[in-house]
C-alpha cells in the first residue's frame, strides 16, 4: 500500500486494480445501470451533468448526489464498507473521515462527453509542494475506463500560462504532459483533484462508474458538504451505521465552521455554472 500512497503524493493520483471482485462488480454495475435509467427518462429531476442541455432536447454524462433520498441505493453504501476502496483512503487521511460527494458517471448518448481541463472546487490555484491531499476522490470503475486525462504532478506546482488559459478558456484539448489513465472494470482510481485534469467519453462507449470524494473528519479546507438532504428529518437514521458516522461528521464540521458570505457566494457561482455546463468540445474543436 505504501507505494501507491507514495506515487499518489507524487502523481496526483494512483490506480488499484481488481479491487473488486466479480459479485460487487456486477451488483454495484447494477445498481449505476438502475439509476442512469431513470435520469435519462427525467433527467429535470435531479441534478444531472450534460453534454446537451436545450429546451428541445438532452443528453446527460451522470448525476451529482446519488445518496440524496430520489436516487439513492442501499447498494452504494457498500462502498465505504469495502475495504480495498477504504483502506487506501485510511492510509491517506486517517481513521476518522468526513463525506464530500458521491456522483454516478456514465457515457453519452447523442453527443460526445468532453468536460473541460480544471481542479475542482474551483481551487484553481490551490497546490501543495509535497504532494499532501486535502481530500481522497476517487473513481470505481465498474466498466473499462479511459475517461479520466490528468498531468501528472500538477497538485505540487503553480498551472503554467497554457495550463492557465486552457482552465480559464474551459478548454478541452491536449495539455503538454497530459496522460489517460486506463482501467479495467474493478479497477479504482485515487485522484487528487487539485491535480489538472477533465474527463472524455465518447457516444457508444460503455460507461458506469462512480465518483466519490472523502475528507479527514477535521480536514481545515474544503468541506461544508452537509447537503440539505443529510439534515433532513430522519435521513440518517435510515442509513447505514458506517454513512451516518460519515455524514455526521460532515455536519458537525461544517457547523462548527460557518463559510464567510463571499465564499458561499463563491460557491453558489461555482455550483450554478456546473449545473448548467454542457460538457462537450467547442464548435470547431469536435471530432
Ligand atoms: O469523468 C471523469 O472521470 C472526471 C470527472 C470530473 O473531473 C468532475 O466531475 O469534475
Amino acid at each position: 500500500m505504501e507505494q501507491h500512497v507514495k506515487a499518489f503524493w507524487e502523481k496526483g493520483f494512483v490506480v488499484l486494480p481488481g479491487v473488486l471482485d466479480e459479485p460487487r462488480l456486477g451488483r454495484w454495475r447494477a445498481a449505476v445501470d438502475r439509476m442512469a435509467a431513470m435520469v435519462r427518462a427525467r433527467p429535470q429531476d435531479y441534478e444531472t451533468r450534460y453534454t446537451l442541455l436545450t429546451e428541445d432536447n438532452t443528453d446527460t454524462w451522470g448525476v451529482s448526489h446519488i445518496f440524496e433520498p430520489g436516487l439513492y441505493d442501499p447498494v452504494f453504501a457498500e462502498v465505504f464498507e469495502d475495504r480495498g476502496v477504504m483502506s487506501f483512503v485510511r492510509w491517506v487521511l486517517g481513521e476518522r473521515l468526513r463525506f464530500w460527494t458521491a456522483h454516478a458517471l456514465w457515457e453519452p448518448a447523442l453527443v460526445d462527453y468532453e468536460l473541460n481541463w480544471h481542479k475542482d472546487n474551483g481551487d484553481t490555484d490551490r497546490f501543495s509542494p509535497d504532494g499532501r491531499s486535502t481530500h481522497v476522490q476517487f473513481n470505481v470503475c465498474l466498466t473499462a475506463d479511459d475517461c479520466f486525462h490528468v498531468v501528472p504532478g500538477s497538485h505540487r506546482r503553480p498551472l503554467t500560462e497554457v495550463e492557465r488559459t486552457a482552465v480559464e478558456k474551459q478548454g478541452t484539448g491536449p495539455l503538454p504532459g497530459e496522460i489517460v489513465v486506463r482501467c479495467e472494470p474493478g479497477d479504482v482510481l485515487f485522484m487528487n483533484h487539485h491535480a489538472l485534469h477533465r474527463g472524455s467519453c465518447a457516444v457508444g462507449v460503455k460507461r458506469r462508474t462512480l465518483h466519490i470524494n472523502l475528507q479527514a473528519a477535521d480536514e481545515p479546507t474544503g468541506g461544508h458538504s452537509s447537503w440539505r438532504f443529510m439534515r433532513e428529518e430522519g435521513y440518517l437514521q435510515r442509513m447505514t451505521a458506517t454513512v451516518r458516522e460519515l455524514m455526521e461528521n460532515t455536519i458537525v464540521w461544517d457547523d462548527a465552521h460557518p463559510l464567510p458570505l463571499s465564499e458561499t457566494v463563491r460557491r453558489h457561482r461555482t455550483s450554478r455554472q456546473i449545473k448548467n455546463h454542457e460538457a462537450r468540445a467547442a464548435e470547431g474543436t469536435r471530432r
